[in-house]
């Protein structure tokens, strides 16, 4: 069943470069409700347990490396539609690939650095906002 909600992260090259406000504008401007939010961290651990499902893919030890270097903005959205909408708005993995228009089309530098994150079902949107944030820090 769709839960209307999904998980972002802002990750740390869209940090780096300045770009929280605008990206938040986009996604507030395509009328997604944030549930919860917050400036953090990752660990190690963290980004290893949350990216697990790619430890095998030749690019785990970047993917690691590049999501703990610097801080992300981690937050749930809800919108009717959210993971495909959400999807849609951030645009293809590869920012070559990504339609005009789309986050990762304007502030994704490339597939291992693509700015943003969005979760690819209402299963892994449930894992991975409860991975970032305990009940009372939805709202
Ligand atoms: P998406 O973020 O669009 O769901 P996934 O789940 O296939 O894409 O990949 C997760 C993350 O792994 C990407 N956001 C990207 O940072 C990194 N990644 C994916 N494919 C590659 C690749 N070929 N080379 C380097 N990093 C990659």
């Amino acid at each position: 069943m769709a839960t209307n909600r999904t998980f972002t992260m802002l990750k740390p090259d869209a940090v780096e470069k300045g770009h929280i406000g605008a990206i938040l504008e986009k996604i507030s401007a395509a009328g997604f409700r944030i549930v919860a939010m917050k400036l953090t961290q990752m660990t190690q651990n963290d980004a290893e347990t949350f990216y697990a499902i790619h430890k095998e893919r030749p690019f785990f030890g970047e993917l690691v490396t590049y999501m703990t270097r610097g801080p992300i903005v981690a937050a749930i959205l809800e919108k009717e539609n959210a993971v495909e909408d959400f999807r849609t708005l951030i645009g293809a993995t590869n920012p070559a690939d990504a339609a005009e228009g789309t986050i990762r089309k304007l502030y994704a530098a490339s597939i291992g650095e693509n700015a943003v994150h969005g979760s690819d079902s209402d299963q892994n949107a449930a894992i991975e906002g409860a991975f970032h944030f305990s009940g009372r820090e939805m709202f």
